[in-house]
Formats: structure tokens, C-alpha cells, sequence
């Protein structure tokens, strides 16, 4: 199997060959409805109350499930995003709906002022978004969209539309954003890694001033428990980042803040192993692109594996260090297919031992390390449970022949999002819901774990493709 294929093809091999057909209250009807629900016409919110914009790593896994609803829909969703690239290739982290009020969501349009502070680094004039990033997962998420429905994709020129976007997508970030000076992308702000508030953060964020807390009207506590969310302090800090970076025009150059983490170039990897299936599918050839992801793994090994812990580190740019905290990020790079197999061997007993004990105390896989310190099992980020980060190990403990424990991990994950109403995030221990509920890339990744189970199995191709 080829690299592409190896990455985005879905087992063919498990037991259960069929689920029973949906009813009006399975799974699959009620993560539909959710989606349905968060659908806003031409892109899907992560939760209704919560964040009632389109986020950009959210709506690569929201396409990934929609595309077994509707791969029409599942098109729209990236096109969407897409849209308001800006003209240097980075796609916002936000694209921000007109119709919500202002105040429905901090920081909202009026704070990133995209389309005047960003005019220099290309920002769309028609929409207004945020100014940072979130992880590439878009280019996978084109990819296994496409293969759902390929005679729409081609009809629709869908694939030849979002191959230079996607590329210049990914060059952004390998140039602009190599601020290390490795190869690999940098993060200049913790949103942007998606995991806002880990404890990996915590270092390179305390040399970081925070902006009074009375200059800013934050807008989360109103929803859901607030002491699970991030701190006023914390809050201080990111605030201050953003606003350095706004007010510098959103050039990329040295900030207070920069890591490489693993999990955002495993993806960015991962992404360019679909780019390079993309190319070929357009009659154009991809073996310069998988080249490049094979130098990028292996850069990521040199910069980021830690052979004592057995896994993936932060790396702090700025103080040139590796950041010793075990966050979920440092098990993702199991995604990707040309891993040694002694890593991949290594991350896997990492996840199944007892930092993040899969298969013995915990029902997912933990953001953060059990035993750490600031472990909390409810704090963002910092403990819980979320199932875009657990759909990730599972693809890679399948794409490294763990079939059995990939197979526990799905059946846990589906378990648990429909018993907690597809909560945002789950406590890792109990399985307990919280956050929001009726979260886009829950119902989404749900649907995308189920549908093999709806379909006579396909012993030759596979059917999640
Ligand atoms: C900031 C939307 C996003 C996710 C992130 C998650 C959270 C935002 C916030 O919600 O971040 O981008 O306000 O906390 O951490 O991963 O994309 O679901």
C-alpha cells in the first residue's frame, strides 16, 4: 500500500462486519443531528452557544464526518474555510459569522481588526477572521472528502480548486512559520496548537506580560463550568500575544512566544502525505511531496523524540529547549505512516502505560499526563478527554497493525460520545461529559467511526477511505 493510501485507508479487518441499521435514537441519527443543528448553511459552529463561528481545525474534522451525510456538504464546509485564506497562504483559525452579535464571542472581530491590520499579509476585505492559525488538517480532510464521493469531487472540480490553496497553505507555514529554523512549523500562539491551555504552555507563556484583566470582556465563562476554563492570568497572556502579533501587522518574525509542537507538524506531515495523493489524482506526480514529508518525520525525530519518556516534546524555540511535559500532542506523530517502527512501537506503550493508561485506568486517552503535576481531569486541556485527539491515535495505532487496541479505543470513543450527548470533552477516568454538548467534531468523528460498522464489510479496499 502506498504511503497515502496507508494514511487514509480504514480497516478492512475487524469483526463486526455490520451494526444494526439506524434508528431514530442511534448514534448515528442523533451525531447527525447535532451537525445538522451546528449547520449554518455554508459551514458548521463548533457548539451553538460556546463558539458560533467556523474554527478552522474543527472543520476538518467536521468534514471528515459530514462527508458521509452529505459529501456536497462536507465540500462546502472546506470551501468555506477556504475562502478567507489570506494572500501569504495561512488560513485563520476563525472566520467570523456577520450575523452574531459582537459580544457573543471573545476576541471577536473588532479585536483582530483582520481587514485593516492584516491588509499588509493579505487578509480577505469581504470577511472578517482572526489572524492566527490552528493545525493543518485540511489536506487530509480534502482528501478522504474527495474519496467519499469522488464522481461529485471531479464534477465539482473540488480537488483541482483546493490544491493550490492547500499548497500555498502548507508553504506558509513551512517557510514563514520555520522560525527555528529546523524545517518545522512554529506556533506563535497557544491557540494556535488547539490545545489552548496545556500545561506544555505554561513555561513559555510566564515570560509573557498579561494584559490587565479589566481590558478585555471575556465571553467563555458564560457557558459551561467556568472553573474548567482557562484563568483570568492565562486569558491576560493570550490576549496580550494576539495583540502583539495584530499590532505588528500579523508578520510572521521573532515574538515572545514560538514552539514547534509535535502534533501540529505531525499533522502538517500527515497533510502533506494526502497533498501529494491530491497532486497524483490530478494527473500531476506526488513523489516530491511524500519525499518531503519523510524529511519533515524525520526532522520532527531529531528536534522532538525523547527516547527517556518515550515520546514527543514541545520544543521551545525561544529558550531552545524541549518542554518536559507529556501532552496528548507528543503521542499524534503515531499517525503518521513512515514512523520507525521502534517509535511507533514506543508511543504505543507510552499511550498504554501509566501516563496515559489506555486500556487500564483511563477510557480515552488523557490531553495531559496522568501523573503530572498539573494534571486536573476537568481543566481545559489540562486532563480531560477530547475525541478529535483520540480519533488521531486511533488511525495511528491502526495504520501500525494495533488492531485490537485501536479497535478498544473506537468502541470506548463511541461509548462515550453518545452517552455524554457529544460533549466537547469527557473527564478521562469516568467518561464524564463536559464543556459544551452537541459539539461539531464529536457528532462529526462519531459518524466517521461508525460508518464502517453501517456498510457490508469490504474485504479489499475498506470502507472509512
Ligand atoms: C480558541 C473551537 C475551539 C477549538 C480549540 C479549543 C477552543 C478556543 C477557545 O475551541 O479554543 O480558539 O475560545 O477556547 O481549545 O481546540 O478549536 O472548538
Amino acid at each position: 500500500m502506498d504511503r497515502t493510501a496507508q494514511l487514509t485507508a480504514r480497516p478492512t479487518d475487524r469483526d463486526i462486519a455490520y451494526d444494526p441499521p439506524p434508528t431514530a435514537d442511534s448514534p448515528h441519527v442523533r451525531a447527525a443531528k447535532v451537525l445538522e443543528a451546528n449547520w449554518t448553511g455554508a459551514s458548521t459552529v463548533p457548539s451553538r452557544g460556546l463558539y458560533p463561528h467556523q474554527w478552522s481545525w474543527d472543520s476538518a474534522f467536521i468534514a471528515i464526518g459530514l462527508r458521509h451525510l452529505s459529501p456536497l456538504r462536507a465540500q462546502t464546509e472546506l470551501e468555506t474555510l477556504l475562502d478567507a485564506q489570506w494572500g501569504d497562504g495561512r488560513i485563520p483559525h476563525i472566520v467570523f459569522n456577520p450575523s452574531v452579535p459582537l459580544d457573543a464571542y471573545f476576541p471577536s472581530p473588532d479585536f483582530w481588526r483582520s481587514s485593516t491590520a492584516g491588509r499588509t499579509t493579505g487578509a480577505p476585505r469581504t470577511v472578517q477572521t482572526s489572524g492566527i492559525v490552528q493545525p493543518p488538517v485540511h489536506a487530509l480532510a480534502a482528501w478522504l472528502v474527495h474519496r467519499a464521493d469522488p464522481g461529485l469531487s471531479r464534477a465539482r472540480g473540488f480537488l483541482a480548486r483546493m490544491y493550490p490553496r492547500l499548497a500555498a497553505w502548507h508553504r506558509y507555514l513551512l517557510h514563514r512559520r520555520d522560525l527555528g529554523g529546523a524545517g518545522l512549523a512554529s506556533v506563535v500562539h497557544p491557540w494556535e496548537q488547539g490545545m489552548d491551555n496545556s500545561p506544555c504552555w505554561d513555561a513559555p507563556l510566564s515570560r509573557v506580560t498579561p494584559a490587565p484583566a479589566r481590558s478585555f470582556r471575556r465571553a467563555d465563562l458564560a457557558h459551561g463550568a467556568p472553573e474548567d476554563r482557562p484563568t483570568d492570568l492565562d486569558y491576560g497572556r493570550y490576549v496580550r500575544l494576539a495583540t502583539e502579533y495584530r499590532d505588528r501587522g500579523y508578520v510572521d518574525g521573532p515574538g515572545q512566544f514560538a514552539v514547534e509542537d509535535p502534533a501540529f507538524n505531525a499533522l502538517l506531515i500527515a497533510s502533506e502525505h494526502a497533498l501529494a495523493g491530491i497532486a497524483t489524482e490530478l494527473g500531476a506526480t506526488g513523489t516530491a511531496r511524500h519525499a518531503r514529508a519523510e524529511r519533515l518525520t524525520a526532522a520532527l525525530i531529531d528536534r522532538m523524540w525523547d527516547p527517556a519518556r518515550e515520546m514527543f516534546l514541545c520544543h521551545d524555540v525561544r529558550s531552545g529547549r524541549l518542554i518536559a511535559e507529556r501532552s496528548v500532542a507528543g503521542l499524534i506523530p503515531l499517525l503518521l505512516p513512515t514512523l520507525p517502527r521502534d517509535i511507533a512501537t514506543a508511543l504505543v506503550r507510552t499511550a498504554h502505560g501509566p501516563h496515559f493508561g489506555l486500556g487500564a485506568t483511563t477510557r480515552l486517552a488523557p490531553s495531559y499526563d496522568l501523573l503530572g503535576e498539573a494534571f486536573d481531569p476537568h481543566r481545559y486541556w489540562r486532563g480531560p478527554a477530547w475525541f478529535n485527539t483520540n480519533w488521531l491515535l486511533e488511525r495511528g495505532l491502526r495504520t501500525h497493525g494495533e488492531r485490537n487496541r485501536a479497535d478498544a479505543l473506537r468502541a470506548a470513543m463511541l461509548d462515550l460520545a453518545a452517552a455524554s450527548d457529544f460533549a466537547e470533552y469527557v473527564d478521562p477516568y469516568t467518561g464524564e461529559a463536559c464543556g459544551a454538548t452537541g459539539f461539531g467534531w464529536t457528532a462529526a468523528l462519531t459518524l466517521d467511526l461508525l460508518h464502517d460498522f453501517e456498510k457490508p464489510r469490504d474485504t479489499k479496499g475498506g470502507s472509512r477511505g
